[in-house]
């Protein structure tokens, strides 16, 4: 059975202003869509459970093939946690200063992460709420502006593993976290610790 849902009218406590993101899963690929208002992105996968905000319940884990993620412009942060991902991961969080982290998330396909322009972040891992494995390639592109990528915790790669800093100045922290089967690629960061 086929189910699409479309979930809209978000508010955000913070500035009183509805968000909007489309949220559509059939069961294996699920889309989230948003616009250029500031996004809050949480996916966590509770009992085979995928709730969307924190308690929206969109459907079962067990058959989920790919995520995508597109929040466009504004000031995003995409949260995503404790998912088993079947196919390929891609977040795309554009222009504005966003925000992306992965905790305890394995991919059997390729992680892509691309941040756009502004100043941007990414996690990958925590301490306390898991590592990130990803069969394929991992690549992870910055773009324009001071960006920083910081591997909490493990971060293994049967692939490649490439992180683009894009231009302006970028940082990497904790890259003896990141681990691949294939060739670790740092361009255009700085490669702290
Ligand atoms: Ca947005
Ligand atoms: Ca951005
Ligand atoms: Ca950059």
């Amino acid at each position: 059975m086929l189910r699409n849902r479309r979930l809209r009218g978000f508010e955000s406590l913070e500035t009183k202003r509805l968000m909007t993101c489309d949220v559509a899963f059939d069961g294996e690929s699920l889309n989230v869509s948003c616009d250029d208002a500031g996004d809050f992105i949480f996916l966590n996968n509770v009992g085979g459970r995928i709730l969307y905000g924190g308690f929206q319940d969109i459907g079962s884990s067990e058959n989920l093939t790919d995520v995508k993620i597109t929040t466009r412009g504004g000031g995003d942060a995409v949260i995503l946690q404790g998912f088993d991902i079947g196919g390929d991961l891609k977040i795309e969080t554009g222009d504005g200063n966003d925000v992306v982290t992965l905790h305890d998330v394995s991919v059997a396909g390729d992680a892509k992460i691309d941040t756009g322009n502004g100043s941007d972040a990414v996690f990958m891992g925590g301490s306390f709420t898991g590592p990130v494995d990803v069969d394929g390639d991992l690549k992870i592109d910055l773009g324009a502006g001071n960006d920083l990528a910081f591997f909490q915790a493990s971060t293994s790669v049967g692939g490649d593993a490439k992180v683009d800093g894009g231009a302006d100045v970028d940082q990497v922290f904790s890259s003896f976290q990141l681990t691949a089967d294939g060739e670790i690629v740092f361009k255009d960061v700085e490669v702290l610790i």
